[in-house]
């Protein structure tokens, strides 16, 4: 079980913030903070590990790519059959060390095989479902329709790809309305307007929402035959995209 530290990293001025980077103070905090920082974080959480058991057939194997602390990967092997595996992979030192000891398979449970590697440089094979939880928004633009095309390559048929995202939206009035309720979310969540601005500042340049037309559009061009929300928070979504 991986320990809930508040999270208190912007709650000081700083002179020059620095780029946010998932290093070991992130990691120390990041379950707290992802929890009050993504509106339906949980909810998520809970509903891929359902989804993963509806697609995954006995021998199956997911892959959660951007795992973090792993969140998805226990959610998914909570419902999963113990013959499947759970592909975990996550390119921060700090993650990956804090993730290791937290990762038990018992023998009734899917195997998580954890892989310290950049998501775009590993192999995806006869994978029934892949989850990228608020990890494409991370990976450059220019790179991403590449990458989701040797994800759709590696699914099966009838497997399908979960993409949340954080979005951002092309109508202006809709933009200001959805970054002033998530702000006032993260208030709600006891953030000061300090915090948030600090955050939204190193975040700037890193973290690089689209449109939920264009994340359908690129998903359309990488080959699968259909994307839908299936869950919305303000400008956080989450899509299924099916193959
Ligand atoms: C969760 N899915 O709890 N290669 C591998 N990992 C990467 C890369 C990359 N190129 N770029 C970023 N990451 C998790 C939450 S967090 C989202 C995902 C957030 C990793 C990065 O190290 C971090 O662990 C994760 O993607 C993004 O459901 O913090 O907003």
């Amino acid at each position: 079980m991986i320990n809930l530290n508040k999270d208190n990293l912007y709650t000081q001025p700083l002179a020059n913030p620095s780029a946010f980077e998932f290093d070991a103070a992130v990691v120390q905090v990041f379950p707290d903070m992802i929890q009050r920082s993504v509106p339906g974080y949980q909810t998520i959480i809970t509903a891929i590990g359902l989804l993963a058991a509806r697609f995954t057939p006995k021998y199956g194997v997911c892959y959660d790519l951007g795992c973090s602390l792993g969140a998805v990967s226990l959610s998914m092997q909570k419902q999963l059959d113990s013959s499947c595996k759970i592909i975990a992979v996550d390119n921060s030192p700090a993650m990956i060390e804090k993730l290791k000891p937290a990762i038990t398979s018992k023998h009734q449970q899917a195997k998580i095989e954890l892989i310290h590697a950049d998501i775009r440089d590993i192999e995806i094979h006869n994978a029934s479902v892949v989850v990228l939880n608020f990890t494409l928004q991370f990976i450059p633009i220019n790179d991403r329709l590449k990458f989701l095309q040797k994800i759709y390559q590696g699914l099966s048929a009838g497997g399908i790809l979960i993409l949340s995202e954080k979005l951002c939206f092309e109508n202006p009035q809709q933009q200001r309305l959805h970054t002033e309720m998530h702000h006032l979310f993260k208030q709600a969540q006891g953030y000061s307007a300090m915090e948030i601005s600090q955050k939204r500042s190193a975040l700037e340049n890193v973290l690089i929402p689209e449109t939920l037309f264009q994340h359908q559009q690129r998903l359309y061009t990488a080959g699968f035959n259909s994307s839908e929300v299936w869950f919305q928070y303000f400008n956080f979504a989450s899509m299924i995209a099916l193959k």
